[in-house]
């Protein structure tokens, strides 16, 4: 595949977070409205749309060190229930959804409230690299390295306030361009939660790229979260909405089937899914004969943040 990106060496030298060119912004914003136009030509027409480089240090802290699954798989297997519930769907159908101009709204128990643009809100971001595991609920896993920034930094300039238990990231609602929408699979829009601390916590992020490019539609463009210790589906895509709330979020996959996905979804091999084990995992790329390896305690996470659950029955809060 012509968009397999070569990993970038000079992440690993520059010497600390590099501002985010508003240029790079923009220039993604035109490639995309240039393809629009532009759709006549046969070759632009297949290809996905031209993605904006990002340029960002790699923080290794909190990178794991091992190997990212290559471009190709990170884009080609995708689960984006709003672009089909095939692996492979949302790389062909979400090629000609449009995350420019991009827009969030903040409300809820904030001093800090109203709507956004991505401009606005990556503006004062020091983008940085991670590369980070990701463990689905469906017992495979993959290391991508993200560009974006702590969530903890966006979340505090809107000033939460004391009732501000919640935080609720809801995905844009456009059946005209998610055609996964048309069909009543899960609840529309997709909505996610997070308990304060743990939307605080330094581990988690907000993902605006993808191995040193602007993200691709089907890793959930413009902005998507990344939340390492938890199952996949936490890790909300093409987020239009940050809610703060008193009480705890109904999240779609908990209102789809309440008793096989719950609110916390913290990685744990000691609590299987109903209908299957989790004590196990299969890293995609590495064939079918690979060997299923050990699912670790909060995905290998467990130094930094199982104190935040320290006290409650992780069987009943699953
Ligand atoms: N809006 C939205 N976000 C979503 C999903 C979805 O269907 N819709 N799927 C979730 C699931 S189940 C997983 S495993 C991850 C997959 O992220 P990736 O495709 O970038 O690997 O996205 C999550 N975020
Ligand atoms: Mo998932």
């Amino acid at each position: 595949m012509k968009n397999h990106i070569p990993r970038i060496a000079s992440s690993e030298i520059t010497p600390e977070g590099v501002y985010l060119d508003r240029r790079q912004l923009l220039a993604a914003g035109f490639a995309t409205a240039a393809l629009g136009t532009l759709g006549a030509s046969t070759t632009l027409a297949a290809s996905p749309p031209a993605l904006a480089p990002l340029t960002a240090a790699r923080n290794q802290a909190v990178s794991t060190s091992d190997a990212p699954n290559s471009y190709e798989d990170i884009t080609t297997y995708n689960n984006y229930y709003e672009f089909g519930t095939g692996k492979s769907d949302p790389a062909v159908e979400a090629r000609d959804f449009k995350p420019t101009p991009w827009s969030v709204t903040v409300d809820g128990e904030a001093d800090v409230k109203g709507k956004f643009t991505l401009e606005d809100i990556l503006k004062p971001q020091v983008l940085e690299e991670r590369v980070y595991r990701l463990r689905c609920v469906e017992a495979w896993s993959m290391v991508i390295p993200w560009t974006g920034f702590s969530l903890a930094s966006l979340l505090q300039r809107f000033k939460p306030t004391s009732k501000a238990k919640y935080v609720e990231f809801t995905t844009l609602l456009d059946p005209k361009q998610m055609p996964g929408q048309r069909d009543a699979v899960l609840r529309w829009p997709y909505v996610e939660g997070l308990r304060m601390d743990e939307a605080m916590h330094p581990l988690a992020f907000m993902a605006v790229g993808l191995y040193g490019k602007t993200l691709p539609n089907q890793s959930g463009a413009p902005l998507r979260l990344v939340v390492p210790w938890k199952y996949g589906f936490k890790n909300i895509k093409a987020i239009v909405r940050i809610r703060f709330t008193e009480q705890q979020p109904r999240n779609s996959w908990q209102i789809a089937a309440a008793s096989e996905y719950g609110f916390f979804a913290n990685v744990n091999p000691a609590v299987d899914h109903p209908r299957w084990s989790q004590a196990t995992e299969r890293r995609i790329g590495g064939g079918l004969l690979a060997k299923r390896a050990a699912t670790l305690p909060f995905n290998g996470y467990a130094d930094q943040v199982a104190s935040l659950y320290s006290g409650m029955d992780l069987r009943r809060y699953y």
